[in-house]
């Protein structure tokens, strides 16, 4: 297996798997590497819509996201995001705007472990996508900084305002999704070190703060984590694969012209039942 680190200990590139065509023991190889550097990037991948759905059940139980107008209809496990539009209607989520940093489905009460992000069309300029190990960032923090979120809980909602252009949820949408409370410093589940968890684009309140308060730490948070060491930037090109664990990593995204075309399909799986969500 062919890998190379991308950015110290965070992020690993793998240049020449199928992802389609992986026995067992490659498989678990990938995962361990997976959740040891926290993001994959898999180059040069060819995968049916089958196949991709294939290799995300394999990982964990399949995530379907409540955005229900985004999913490819054969393959309700499929989420487009992209600015493409069709008749008139938006293909995808996520429109062509700066994305927040957050965590995904972190306004649930389980979360996604893992999300797959494939490029079928990618842009020539803007649309990276960041990631940030925050299991490294909350290593480091400051003893002021950890204060703030050592034993704190957070409240997530997916309502939160945005600069996307996604529609609006619809109200059975909305019943769904509930806030829910999530402490701010967890434990990874499969490898046991503590680590930051926060969604800027999702958190509403820290402890009982209101939003300027909330805000604010923020900012102080993200001002800590994003710093170079602690970050990844993935520039897309056609045909990767890019996986990452959102126990451990919060991503954002570029905005990028409207005028050019960016389309990728979406899958996410969860923990096994038996598991239960992280704390
Ligand atoms: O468009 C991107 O690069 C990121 C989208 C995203 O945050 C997601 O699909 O969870
Ligand atoms: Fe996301």
């Amino acid at each position: 297996m062919k890998t190379n680190l991308l950015a110290n200990e965070f992020a690993i590139e793998f240049d020449d798997l199928d992802l389609a065509a992986l026995d067992d023991d490659a498989l678990g190889e990938v995962r361990d590497l997976w959740m040891r550097y926290k993001v994959a990037v898999f180059r040069n991948q060819q995968l049916t819509d089958e196949a991709l759905v294939d290799f995300t059940r394999r990982l964990g139980p399949l995530h379907i996201h409540v955005r229900d107008q985004y999913h490819d209809e054969q393959h309700p496990e499929i989420m487009f995001v992209s600015n493409l539009q069709e008749d008139g209607r938006n293909l995808g989520s996520l429109g062509n705007g700066d994305l927040r940093w957050h965590t995904d489905q972190s306004y649930t009460a389980k979360p996604v472990h893992g999300t797959m992000l494939y490029g079928v069309e990618v842009p020539a300029d803007g649309g990276a996508t960041w990631f940030c190990d925050l299991a490294a960032a909350y290593a480091d923090m400051p003893a002021d900084l950890r204060a703030l979120v050592d034993g704190e809980t957070a409240s997530f909602s997916g309502l939160k305002p945005d600069s996307t252009q996604s529609a609006p949820l619809r109200p059975d949408q909305v019943a769904k999704i509930p806030p829910q409370r999530h402490p701010m410093v967890r434990t990874h589940p499969y490898l046991k070190y503590k680590t930051l968890y926060i969604s800027p684009n999702h958190i509403m309140q820290i402890g009982e703060r209101d939003l300027t308060g909330t805000e604010e730490i923020l900012d102080r948070l993200v001002e800590w984590a994003e710093q170079p060491q602690y970050t990844y930037r993935h520039e897309w090109r056609v045909n990767d694969l890019v996986l990452w664990d959102n126990a451990a990593v919060m991503h954002r995204r570029d905005g990028f012209p409207s005028a050019q075309r960016r389309f990728l399909k979406r899958t996410g799986f969860h923990f096994p039942e038996a598991l239960g969500t992280p704390a």
